[in-house]
């Protein structure tokens, strides 16, 4: 199922056109608008879930995983790189359709802020 007034639904889609990282029938990758380290992605799935606590398929969590090890793997990162899902606004969410962060390029502190 896709959100039509969902950003990253419209990204998935192909509806807003955006350069993927990677692209599977699952989910796809791409670099965030707003980088916090020299390489930062997200993985999103194409189905809309609007956080992790919606995320209800296990498989599916499982691939999402496997998109952050291999968008980190592409980015040249694999060795040092952070994955994050911030999970309701006061954690940092601010776009609600559930997506991975991987980060890297820089030393990454912790805890983080
Ligand atoms: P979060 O704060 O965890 O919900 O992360 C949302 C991220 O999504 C944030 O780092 C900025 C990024 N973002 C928001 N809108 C767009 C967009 O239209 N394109 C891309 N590439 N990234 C976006």
């Amino acid at each position: 199922m896709t959100n039509k007034n969902c950003i990253f639904c419209k990204i998935a889609s192909g509806e807003i056109k955006t350069d993927f990282i990677m692209e599977t029938e699952d989910y796809v990758s791409f670099n965030d608008v707003n980088p916090q380290a020299p390489w930062h992605a997200l993985i999103i799935p194409r189905e809309h879930f609007s956080s992790l606590n919606d995320l209800n398929n296990i498989e599916l969590m499982g691939k999402l995983l496997e998109g952050a090890q291999k968008t980190a793997e592409k980015l040249g990162i694999k060795e040092n790189y952070r994955t994050v899902i911030n999970t309701g606004r006061e954690a940092g969410q601010t776009v609600f359709h559930v997506h991975l962060h991987v980060l890297g390029g820089r030393p990454l502190n912790w805890p983080p802020g």
